[in-house]
């Protein structure tokens, strides 16, 4: 009995001394439940992830600080504030000139990641009193951030303190991607979509680490980029869209606007003008483009394959030169889509000819030249990028010329594909995708012709003949680019439906909060009660 309440004594003792001896601020300490790291539901999953089983309380007394000699890493620190603000209410400063009432503190700095393969390598380890983010650049923080803001819970605990005290779990992340290119596509062609609806794409994007976004801006139904040269590329080339109901086009100014939205998340830009098939459009503008001799008039429907620029003719080539030019001006990413894909109007040596000399007008300008699987067929320079939809056999004769492919699969990768037969939007042509389907498989490993050396990485293009606002793209985008996220951040032995399953399931509550239209497939148990870390049993 005695030895009994001695022990007791003594434990006592050491839980005061825990709570109230080191803490030197004059708010009481709390005693915080202990959660688990490991359980955390992150898109996409990190390299690794260890829990300490303990908890960080992020409340009003928290404060971030960023160090580093780019002012980037400063940038990011406000951008996390921001989400810390929009998410939970709290107001956190940032670089306080004060200290004294702070508690816990959240920092990030510039350190070299010893052994990171590429810039976006970075570890935060949180412990019961601060976050430290690591990472040497900027970007690479910029991941980090997207880590953090899946880490806060989305309710805050408001029975430990006198205040709202949001749980995160101890442990150490260490993290980078498995491909450097993760890259979405929108088709504001066929459906012309907004400034604003971009930006909202980009910012959900942005949540998931995919730092590409191919905007595919022009094709038989629409030009929609202002090129100052050519005037009537937009204004005539762009008032039409698929079902006759109107159209647009940016100005530079706003697809400027765009990049510079892009390039605060760390997204790259790929601005793709389709030749020389997909151009009614701008031949209706300019008719002397037109390589078929067919009556030219614009287009509302979504056929393919019968337009072609002449490919014979200069003064094609010096248009395509002003063209490239005025985009490759306002674009600071490396590089620039050609298109290329279904020329079905253009014979095959001219094809051939008209690729080979628009990839040394791109390299002209400075950018790296990107084509669909097609443009393989011409003689290409091995900086040149294939991007792998439909042929193997395309996606084979790229990789023999050294080339890099962007793996694009239409069986698993179209965004566009119906998810089954009763999907409200989409098409079928190459396959139904459900949710299981769109993630179930490997880049890596999809065609024994493309080994992974080769692969640059994933991209999930999003064509537009069946929607025409964010309602609709959200529909067919949510969840599936959710997890190509992860089939291009995460590990291939850290991949496995089972556990992404259930970690997509805990997405709903911060979809739902972004207002994001997502289709709620029945593969998936939805979480709609927010989602909380479960306390650790004490033993
Ligand atoms: C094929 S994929 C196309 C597009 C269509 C898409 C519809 C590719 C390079 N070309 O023109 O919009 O199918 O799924």
């Amino acid at each position: 009995m005695r030895i009994i309440s001695i022990t007791s004594l003594a434990i006592l003792l050491l839980f005061i001394g825990l709570n109230y001896g080191c803490s030197d601020n004059k708010r009481p300490a709390v005693v915080f439940p202990k959660t688990d790291l490991a359980e955390s539901p992150l898109i996409p999953m990190p390299v690794k992830m260890s829990s300490t089983s303990d908890a960080f309380g992020l409340d009003q007394y928290t404060a971030i600080k960023a160090t580093g000699t780019d002012p980037g890493f400063e940038e990011v620190a406000e951008f996390l504030a921001e989400k810390i603000r929009t998410k939970t209410g709290l107001v956190l400063e940032v670089n306080p000139g004060d200290p004294e009432n702070i508690d816990r503190m959240i920092y990030i700095q510039q350190t070299k990641i010893p052994g990171a393969r590429g810039k976006e390598a970075y570890q935060i380890e949180i412990k019961k009193d601060s976050i430290v983010v690591n990472a040497e650049h900027p970007e690479a923080v910029f991941r980090a951030v997207q880590t953090l803001r899946q880490i806060i819970p989305e309710t805050s605990n408001d029975t430990l303190a006198d205040r709202s005290i949001w749980v995160i779990p101890t442990g150490l992340i260490a993290d980078e991607p498995y491909f450097e290119f993760r890259g979405s596509m929108l088709d504001v062609a066929r459906h012309f979509f907004s400034v604003e609806e971009v930006k909202k794409f980009i910012d959900l994007l942005a949540y998931y680490k995919i730092n590409v976004l191919h905007l595919h801006l022009t094709d038989d139904q629409g030009w929609r980029i202002e090129i100052k040269s050519w005037p009537k590329l937009a204004t005539i080339g762009g008032s039409t869209e698929v079902g006759g109901t109107g159209g647009g086009f940016f100005t530079q100014e706003d697809y400027m606007e765009i990049v510079a939205y892009a390039a605060k998340r760390y997204m790259t830009i790929i601005p793709e003008i389709d030749m020389p098939g997909h151009t009614n459009a701008a031949s209706v503008a300019y008719p002397f483009l037109d390589g078929t001799g067919n009556p030219l008039k614009l287009y509302e429907g979504t056929r393919v394959g019968f337009s072609t620029f002449d490919t014979r003719r200069d003064s094609v080539y010096a248009f395509i030169d002003d063209v490239v030019g005025e985009i490759a001006a306002i674009t600071p990413g490396p590089y620039l889509h050609i298109g290329g894909d279904e020329s079905h109007a253009t014979r095959p040596a001219d094809y051939v000819h008209f690729i080979n000399k628009v990839e040394k007008i791109v390299q002209k300008h400075g950018k790296r030249m990107i084509g669909w699987d097609e443009v393989a067929t011409a003689d290409m320079d091995s900086s040149s990028i294939a991007q792998f939809w439909a042929s193997e056999k395309n996606a084979d004769l790229a990789v023999k010329k050294g080339m890099k492919i962007i793996m694009s699969p239409a069986k698993k990768a179209y965004l566009d594909m119906k998810y089954d037969t009763v999907s409200k939007h989409g098409l079928n042509w190459a396959a139904y995708i459900p949710v299981d389907t769109a993630y179930n498989w490997s880049p890596e490993r999809y065609s024994e012709g493309i080994p992974r050396e080769s692969i640059l990485g994933v991209e999930a293009p999003l064509w537009s003949e069946t929607i025409s606002n964010s309602t609709e793209l959200e529909y067919l985008a949510f969840p599936r680019v959710i997890g190509y996220s992860e089939l291009s951040w995460t590990l291939p032995e850290k991949r496995n439906w089972e556990g992404y399953r259930k970690r997509l399931a805990a997405q709903a509550p911060f979809l739902d909060r972004m207002n994001v239209n997502f289709y709620r497939s029945d593969l998936i148990d939805w979480k709609d009660s927010k989602f909380t870390y479960k306390e650790i049993p004490k033993d």
